[in-house]
């Protein structure tokens, strides 16, 4: 059975999306309107969260991005995007991995939440500043505890991604000019790799051919991103 991975375009299941092309594992992309839980009702008998990704292997259902690259990566590895609990950047792979979600993205959802996506009578310019601020504070700091190129264990692997995936949130958003030198140059790093030029064509492929417009990060009527 295959893996099936569904997915709005730029959104966090590009984690997953973009762990499969540089595994090369192969998969299902089914492509969701942005926020589905409003734009696709029928998923949430898939996923009662109505968020995504969801990523389904056979019988199992995982919602987390940041678990699911973890999944992937050790379930079927071995991989070197993997590091296991043997190696000395063991800490540091599963620090990157919730770093990228819980500090670096959620601050990042309010800021599109408060500034973009709610009706203007709802917005919250100063949540949004806050937040924004938040963001490249702890992003700064946190890339500071970086010793050689990638976040762990001396090569690239899936906490890069979950890292990864919040600068691309950021540039979307418009925060890149606010980026530290560290931060534009491990990004160039990142969106420079192979695995992830296929995952966006693998997206924009499944896009035309699912006739599913791209998340409009810059449209209201979404809840959260
Ligand atoms: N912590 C979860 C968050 C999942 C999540 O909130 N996804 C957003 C898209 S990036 C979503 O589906 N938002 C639509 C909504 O809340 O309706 C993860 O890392 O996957």
């Amino acid at each position: 059975m295959p893996l099936i991975l569904h997915h709005c375009s730029d959104a966090r299941s590009f984690r997953p999306l973009w762990t499969l092309e540089e595994m090369g594992l192969p998969y299902e992309l089914r492509m969701l309107p942005f926020p589905p839980r409003a734009a696709a009702p029928d998923y949430l008998a898939r996923n009662p969260l109505g968020t995504i990704p969801l990523l389904e292997d056979g019988e199992h259902r995982m919602t987390e991005s940041a678990a699911i690259c973890h999944y992937l990566v050790s379930r079927y590895g071995p991989s070197p995007l993997n590091v296991t609990p043997e190696e000395p950047g063991y800490a540091a792979f599963l620090n990157g991995l919730h770093f990228g979600e819980a500090t670096l993205t959620f601050p990042q959802t309010l800021v599109l939440r408060y500034r973009r996506l709610e009706p203007p009578e709802r917005r919250l310019p100063q949540v949004a500043e806050d937040y924004e601020r938040w963001f490249l504070s702890r992003l700064r700091k946190g890339l500071e505890m970086m010793t050689g190129e990638f976040y762990a264990a001396g090569r690239f692997t899936a906490a890069d991604i979950s890292i990864g995936y919040a600068l691309l949130l950021a540039v979307r958003l418009g925060l890149e000019a606010q980026f530290t030198d560290r931060a534009r140059e491990y990004w160039a790093r990142l969106s420079a790799r192979p695995g992830y030029r296929r995952a966006r064509e693998a997206q924009q492929a499944a896009l035309a051919r699912q006739q599913v417009p791209p998340t409009d990060f810059a449209a209201p009527g979404g809840t959260s991103a």
